[in-house]
């Protein structure tokens, strides 16, 4: 009989060593309700740092590996081997990684973008299918409670038909060439070779154009839009703007950019239909503006606004105490156990998120190269 009822899911991971942010966001996340285990890792591309790593996170020292094909191969032989991988590499590395485990039937949970082409992603999610492994992509901002509660006020009608959606993410911290000067984080995400084509296209604003399908559930058909490299001798974009057509006749627009001085992670949508409007803030995501026409703006708040199932699931302690990043993160995992023990999978972002997101890539690109001509988008 499957122990999958009762027992922790045991995780492996694939990049995310000492000095990652993203690792150790993911590893917060994994623990929080407990429901995991970090027993295996090829933690960086270096051996003695991916041992040294493995080795502060408790990891037994014969399943830290120094390469994740050798990792995979290993696990899945072990009678006790790794329920899914954790993916925290560079993005040149989501697919190579993913498909090496899932070959295996090994379980994916992926940060993004998913890959550095669309091709690519797809080759993988058909691998994906084949193996009916589950995929989890971490679009963070979509374990938001409120996040949910948006995009359950527009699924119930209560913005009537969508009009407008508008979604911007500013950071600053590429204003200056920080790439050339030793930050590590900066260097692979404005590297072609690592990050892909796209710089803070790939890195918020496929998170920006996430959240806006997200919550609105409208794909987008066509859109036109242009790329800008602000910071001289920087090999890809840095900034983003484009103009989107939803299905069903909605427009908006999305731009993203990190030389916004002074925004530290300013991920803002607005939405508007035929009778109220939202709008979110995630920097200040215990609340949700709410503004039905004609009638005073409400302000939504987590644990005292309606609490549905979706809501609640996401959620952990009562009002007042404020939840922030890392129990977004962790309502991901929560989505994913939750799938893996048997039940649901709603409100997860998982594989067709991540083809959605490379195909926003590709569109833009497109455009841009033609001068921001309107381009279809494929669905
Ligand atoms: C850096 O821009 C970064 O860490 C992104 O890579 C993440 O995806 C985003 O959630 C926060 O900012």
């Amino acid at each position: 009989m499957s122990d999958r009822a009762t027992r922790r899911i045991r995780l492996g991971m694939v990049g995310g060593g000492e000095g990652s942010f993203i690792g150790s966001a993911h590893r917060i996340a994994a623990r929080l309700d407990d429901q995991y285990e970090l027993v295996a890792g090829a933690l960086s591309s270096t051996p003695e740092r991916a041992h040294a790593s493995a080795a502060k996170l408790h990891i037994a020292p014969e399943r830290s590996y120094a390469d994740y094909a050798e990792m995979a191969r290993a696990e899945a032989q072990r009678a006790d081997g790794i329920d899914a991988v954790v993916i925290v590499t560079p993005n040149h590395l989501h697919v190579p990684v993913a498909r090496a485990f899932v070959e295996h039937g090994i379980h994916v949970i992926c940060d993004k973008p998913l890959a550095t082409s669309l091709a690519e992603a797809q080759a993988l999610a058909q691998a994906v299918q084949e193996r009916g492994v589950l995929f989890l992509l971490t679009h963070t901002y979509a374990g938001y409670p409120m996040v949910r509660q948006a995009r359950e006020l527009v699924a119930a009608g209560e913005l009537g038909e969508l009009r407008i959606v508008q979604v911007e993410y500013a950071q600053d911290w590429l204003s200056t060439p920080v790439e050339q000067q030793g930050n590590k984080q900066a260097e692979w995400r404005n590297d072609p070779k690592r990050a892909g084509p796209a710089g803070a296209l790939g890195d918020i604003g496929t998170h920006a154009y996430h959240l806006a399908r997200y919550v609105s559930g409208l794909a987008v058909q066509e859109l036109s839009a242009e790329l800008s490299t602000f910071v001289p001798g920087r090999a890809l974009d840095d900034h983003v703007q484009a103009m989107l057509r939803f299905e069903g006749g909605a427009r908006g627009m999305l731009w993203a950019s990190q030389v916004a001085s002074g925004a530290c992670n300013a991920l803002r949508l607005r939405v508007y239909g035929t009778k109220a409007s939202l709008h979110f803030d995630q920097e200040q995501p215990e609340f949700l503006g709410f503004a039905p026409q004609g009638e005073p703006v409400r302000l939504l708040r987590r644990g005292m606004s309606p609490q549905t199932p979706a809501l609640a699931a996401a959620s952990r302690i009562p009002a007042g105490h404020p939840e922030g990043y890392l129990e977004a993160f962790a309502a991901l995992y929560r989505d994913f156990a939750r799938a893996w023990r048997g039940g649901d999978s709603a409100g997860m972002p998982g594989l067709q998120d991540g083809l959605d997101g490379m195909a926003f890539i590709e569109a833009v690109l497109n455009s841009h190269r033609q001068d921001a001509r309107w381009v279809r988008v494929e669905n």
